[in-house]
């Protein structure tokens, strides 16, 4: 059964799904969804994905939304494929979700108004809100120093093995670094540059920006 995601290659949240189906060799198709044109906001969507948002899984009669709660069930049910994504103790998959956890809760919260404000409305043509960029990088500041630290002692954020907690900081990170131009944040610590190397030159990465840009433009 080919899991069908509707969204956009070029939106972050379907990224981390896409990213996660491509790690785990999981078949796919990409069901588009303009964010341009609002269709996400059409009924015919809403029924599908009340909150109006990208992504929206079926696979067969199973249907989900929520990107880290499908990457989750994909690397559950996938899990003899593949990296083992979760951890394989219960302790080990405790740690996975609680960096699973800060990334979705702490980091993407200061990311997001960083890209947004100055990347995706200046794009649409409206001026960004820069005292959002600054309280976000400031933010960000202090969060990358936890994030040294904890890498300083640890080769991935959940131990010794990539998992979904480094995936899933993937397609944002890429947009703040090679879209908001704000990787001076990784380029001045060692042990965050070195991982950012290892999790964006994994070749599931690479095909997401494949995809990403044979996609229709814009978003
Ligand atoms: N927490 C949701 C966030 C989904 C989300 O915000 N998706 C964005 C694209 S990355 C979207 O649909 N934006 C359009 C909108 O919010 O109107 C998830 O992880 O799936």
């Amino acid at each position: 059964m080919v899991v069908k995601i509707y969204g956009t290659s070029r939106a972050v949240s379907p990224q981390r799904v896409m990213l996660c189906l491509l790690e785990k060799g999981v078949e796919f198709e990409l069901d588009h969804v303009n964010l341009d044109t609002m269709e996400h906001k059409e009924p015919e969507y809403l029924a599908k994905q009340p909150f109006g948002k990208v992504p929206y899984v079926e696979d067969g009669d199973f249907k989900l939304y929520e990107s880290r709660a499908i990457i989750r069930y994909y690397a559950a049910k996938h899990e003899n494929s593949g990296p083992p994504l979760l951890g394989r103790t219960l302790e080990e998959r405790a740690v996975v979700d609680q960096w699973l956890d800060v990334e979705a809760i702490t980091y993407d919260a200061a990311v997001f108004p960083v890209v947004f404000n100055k990347v995706i409305l200046p794009r649409l043509g409206v001026p960004g809100d820069m005292a959002a960029v600054q309280s976000g990088l400031e933010k960000l500041e202090k969060i990358l120093d936890i994030y040294e630290q904890r890498l300083s002692t640890s080769k991935y954020l959940a131990g010794d093995k990539f998992t979904l907690a480094d995936l899933s900081h993937v397609p944002a990170t890429r947009r703040l670094i090679d879209d908001a131009n704000f990787g001076d944040l990784f380029a001045k610590r060692k042990h965050l540059t070195a991982w950012w190397e290892d999790i964006s030159g994994r070749p599931s990465w690479k095909k997401v920006l494949e995809l990403e840009r044979s996609s229709p433009p814009p978003l």
